[in-house]
């Protein structure tokens, strides 16, 4: 390839001009106009009406404007076509479609947003029973490229596992005083509020929503679940500025959710209470409710943070979680609306000298017996872990205690405890894991069973956003691969992570546009795949959690919560570290498993070594089951973690000149910092655990 060309291809690879003049100057992620050239090189009939249908013909209007090919919707007449996307239903099926269905491959119902992609000799057909499944279906035909369009190709029937697979944007209308516009966010401002008022950046929602459609993404909340004064009025007064929102996303199938606050009825209706069983306070719900759907009439529901870190809640007057959320669910259920309320609920005061209290278990204690008590509307949103968001936690008991209650189970895709967006950190294994977990013991239901629900009855799967006003979207280019991850795990958490990652480098670095695709996505591969055991690596030991700097959360602070009012501590001393959460002489918190896994968890001897000190105080040369003792694993993980980022910061350097220069020298500089930050890390925890224990580094490398 002569340099000419190169320009050229750079040129479709990172779209500086937008076909759309109004339309932003961003990163396009994983939708580069190169993405769908295999596609629109075609003939496209598409067949069926509808606003989703209407979002799929732009789609592929697009596409084959820009690499010359054609496209149909609803002819009255016969076209030789290359690929037909259609609706069932929707009149007369054209041709190759009436042949795939005769064959047998469209039998059985597609849902409301399932797609079929099969052949009728030479054609590729979308079958789908709903606006939403086609434009799933196309999609899916553009992750394939080529492959789509190969008749050999056994026909696929693709429904999602989970209903409801939204994101939570942490985003403040206002600028918090400390949070900023967006809180935990590392990707620059909000792409929906600015200075306490709407962006009113439409064009910009309307890509991030098309990049969340193509993700599999089909629900979002667009405010803080920390909601102050500015932003409680999102449910009122500037109810317009979310139905301008909810109208720019809903051609990509996403309904908008609001973050309110439990005391609206006061905040905003001037009532004296917001008790939950009050008259008053239940009509001041319904009629706001019904205010919302007047504007919003397919309005998603209300996402509560009650009786949380100083949230005001249903404590107040004496009522429980259950008496909270079943008053909004109440007012929502008319309009088919759902309320998520949060189980992270803990006393965020606690007294660091008492070791009887224990932040992991409270909720369990909160929520566990409320089972059976909330209404069909009420999803309770769950923490995967049972302290926060940590790199390594087990998964929360919550998840198997409460079978009479629909559950989703909440992820982290902003990297607040994982390196903010700075460190590469591909969340999709760790998540994997997660989701396979079975709660019960080996072979029994995992959790992503149980947020599916029976007959697709579960609460889904919920991600806090790590999306801003970024040039690149995420902050760190890499770290679009886990906001791509997050949406195609909801969709299927039987994906293997590395396969979804590669999907994703596929779309992002398309091989048609890179001069040398096999080595970008070796090199990719290799940086990425293990990143987040490498995070690990150097970071808090073993399962321990936190060690982050207080102020912010980023880089280490060994000490920096040891001694605070938050529940989160490692109980290092001269002779060993760790929490003790046993039943026989602990807290008692692993008793909230079921049986098989509480006598894993019970003792040192059973307990998986990367939770170890999670769950256990053990003494420095305690030997775990991978043979080392804990104070050299410390050590030799620390060690190890830097050797790693530092290769990943040489092979990145190999793509210099091979992808486009903006993405490389961002990503090159965040891996500066990310070298930097390890090493701080490394030689914090090496130094600590190396003055508490005295014990000395076995390979007597260079400890402070
Ligand atoms: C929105 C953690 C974060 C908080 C966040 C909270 C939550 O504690 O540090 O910023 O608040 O989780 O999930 O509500």
């Amino acid at each position: 390839m002569n340099a000419e060309e190169w320009v050229d291809l750079e040129q479709l690879m990172f779209v500086e001009e937008p076909l759309d003049p109004d339309e932003p100057r961003v990163h396009p992620a994983w939708l580069p106009p190169e993405a769908f050239r295999t596609l629109g090189a075609r003939r496209v009939l598409v067949h069926g009406d509808g606003l989703l249908v209407d979002t799929v013909l732009d789609e592929v209007s697009r596409a084959c404007a820009r690499y010359g090919g054609r496209v149909w919707h609803n002819p009255s007449w016969d076209v030789d076509v290359d690929l037909v996307l259609a609706l069932r239903g929707a009149g007369e099926l054209p041709g190759p479609a009436v042949e795939a269905a005769r064959a047998g491959a469209g039998d059985g119902t597609l849902g409301t947003e399932g797609f079929l992609l099969t052949h009728a000799g030479p054609v590729t057909v979308v079958l789908a029973d709903a606006p939403a499944g086609l434009l799933y279906g196309l999609f899916h035909v553009v992750r394939l490229c080529a492959a789509a369009f190969d008749p050999t190709r056994p026909p696929e029937r693709h429904r999602p596992a989970l209903r409801r697979r939204m994101l939570n944007h942490w985003d403040n209308v206002a600028v918090h005083p400390v949070m900023g516009q967006v809180e935990r966010g590392y990707s620059g401002g909000s792409i929906f509020w600015q200075d306490g008022r709407s962006r009113r950046d439409l064009a910009r929602i309307r890509e991030y929503g098309r990049l969340l459609a193509a993700s599999g993404v089909n629900a979002i909340t667009v405010n803080n679940v920390n909601v102050a004064r500015t932003e409680a009025l999102l449910l009122t007064d500037r109810l317009g500025d979310v139905a301008e929102i909810a109208d720019v996303l809903r051609p990509y199938g996403i309904r908008v959710h609001l973050s309110v606050t439990f005391a609206a009825p006061m905040v905003l209706g001037g009532l004296s209470t917001a008790d939950p069983l009050d008259e008053k306070v239940r009509g001041w719900w319904a009629e706001t409710t019904r205010n919302v759907y007047d504007r919003v009439p397919d309005f998603g529901g209300y996402v509560v943070k009650a009786d949380s870190e100083g949230q005001p809640g249903p404590f107040t007057y004496g009522r429980d979680h259950a008496d909270g959320a079943n008053l909004l669910a109440d007012a929502l259920a008319p309009h088919g609306g759902v309320v998520h309320w949060r189980a992270f609920v803990y006393n965020h005061h606690q007294d660091w000298r008492d070791r009887s209290t224990d932040r992991a278990r409270a909720a369990y204690d909160h929520f566990a017996a409320l089972d059976g008590r909330f209404r069909i509307n009420v999803i309770l949103q769950v923490k995967y872990g049972p302290v926060d968001f940590q790199t390594r936690e087990p998964v929360s008991p919550v998840i198997a205690a409460m079978p009479a209650t629909r559950l989703a189970v909440e992820l982290q895709v902003t990297q607040e405890y994982t390196g903010q967006q700075r460190h590469i950190c591909h969340l999709g294994p760790w998540w994997s894991e997660v989701l396979r977990f079975a709660p019960w013991g080996p072979g029994g239901r995992s959790v992503a069973d149980v947020v599916a629900g029976a007959a697709g009855a579960g609460g889904g799967l919920v991600a806090v956003a790590n999306t801003g006003d970024d040039r690149f979207w995420t902050g760190h280019p890499l770290a679009q691969a886990n906001l791509y991850s997050f949406g195609r795990l909801a969709w299927n958490p039987e994906l293997d992570p590395t396969a979804v990652l590669d999907e994703w480098m596929t779309l992002t670095f398309p091989p048609s546009a890179t001069a040398d695709p096999a080595l970008v996505r070796r090199t990719l591969h290799e940086i990425m795949d293990d990143s987040w055991r490498t995070y690990e690596r150097y970071t808090a030991p073993l399962g321990v959690g936190f060690m982050v700097n207080p102020d912010g959360h980023y880089g280490p602070g060994v000490d920096g919560y040891e001694y605070s009012r938050w529940g989160t501590y490692h109980f290092a001393d001269r002779d060993g570290v760790g929490v003790d959460r046993s039943r026989a002489s602990g807290t008692g918190f692993a008793g909230q498993y079921p049986p098989y896994w509480a006598e894993v968890y019970e003792t040192p001897e059973t307990c998986p070594d990367e939770l170890l000190l999670f769950f256990h105080h053990v003494p420095y040369r305690h030997v775990l089951r991978s043979g080392s003792t804990v104070i050299q694993h410390i050590y030799d993980t620390h060690f190890a973690g830097v050797e790693e980022v530092a290769a990943m910061r040489r092979r990145w350097q190999t793509l210099n000149g091979m992808i486009d220069p903006a993405v490389y020298e961002r990503v090159a500089e965040r891996l500066d910092e990310q070298v930097r930050s390890a090493t701080e890390w490394r030689d914090q925890i090496n130094t600590y655990f190396f003055r508490k224990s005295g014990v000395p580094d076995e390979r007597g490398r260079r400890i402070h």
